[in-house]
């Protein structure tokens, strides 16, 4: 008996949630701005991202942003994720972002895209998601501009022995000559290491692909006191690794070496003494061919 009324009550239950459901759906559709062809609402969080299309110069070290957009149409504050696909050889720094939306509020997340230097010009894409929400962005990728005389390090592909913190390697080849600290979570427009009175440092520009190089124009700080003193210039070819240039005894700001020419795949600097600063400094690495 109290076994047939506990199914009964079950059953009323389950009856009033039936008919509860369709109620909160019709309640909550007055906050949804669309519906598409087919009459489907849509989805209480949009999508979008800006620019709509980006272009590149394949300098793998000189990411663009995109800013993934997301559109509370609700009345509730919600946590919005869109998962990011790239075709191959782009690079995106997240492969997803999340994101607190308020109530009927726009909310934005960025995202670093980049291309290897070798990356031949075309339209490559970026595929976002979130729920049913979907964009596409056209990332069109540009040939470098075809001047021998220009500097074939600029947002090359740059590593370093160690790296103090936001002085990043690619500080060192972001074509910004003067030393500054770009502020919190920002990276600087020069490279430090972080191993305080240790040498050799070094630092390493892989460039695009291999080409004639002679001449290395490396600009440390500007006030002595920070500055380079002793380095060697290297070059990777086919035989391996060849010192081209030295340096010793330089004081601050650029310094211009230049050699017979060498086809190289990379240009390496090997730091071996400051002018007293307890850590290595690279405000601006330039390669070029003669
Ligand atoms: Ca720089």
């Amino acid at each position: 008996m109290f076994h047939h009324a506990d199914t009964t009550t079950m059953r009323r239950v389950a009856a009033a949630l039936l008919v509860a459901a369709p109620l909160v759906a019709v309640a909550s559709s007055g906050q949804f701005a669309t519906a598409d062809a087919a009459g489907r609402k849509a989805p209480p969080v949009g999508l979008s991202a800006s620019p709509q299309r980006l272009d590149l110069l394949p300098r793998p070290c000189m990411p663009t942003l995109l800013t993934v957009e997301f559109h509370n149409r609700t009345t509730e504050p919600t946590y919005a994720t869109a998962f990011i696909r790239a075709s191959a050889p782009l690079r995106v720094s997240d492969k997803a972002v999340t994101t607190y939306v308020p109530a009927d509020y726009d909310a934005t997340a960025p995202v670093q895209v980049s291309v290897p230097g070798d990356t031949p010009p075309g339209e490559y894409l970026i595929h976002l998601n979130a729920e049913r929400e979907r964009t596409t962005v056209p990332v069109v990728v540009s040939a470098p501009p075809d001047d021998p005389g220009r500097n074939l390090a600029l947002g090359q592909e740059t590593t370093a022995s160690s790296v103090g913190g936001l002085l990043d390697p690619c500080g060192a080849v972001d074509g910004n000559r003067t030393y500054t600290l770009l502020g919190y979570n920002r990276p600087a427009t020069a490279w430090a290491d972080a191993t305080p009175n240790e040498f050799p440092d070094r630092l390493q520009t892989t460039l695009a692909a291999p080409a004639k190089v002679g001449r290395v124009d490396l600009h440390t700080h500007a006030d002595k006191r920070f500055a380079l003193r002793d380095w060697d210039v290297q070059a990777l070819t086919g035989a391996g690794w060849q010192t081209v240039a030295q340096v010793r005894g330089h004081t601050a700001g650029r310094y211009s070496s230049s050699f017979t020419p060498i086809t190289a795949s990379a240009v390496r600097i090997n730091m071996l003494a400051t002018n007293g600063y307890a850590f290595s400094t690279i405000v601006e690495l330039e390669v070029y061919g003669q």
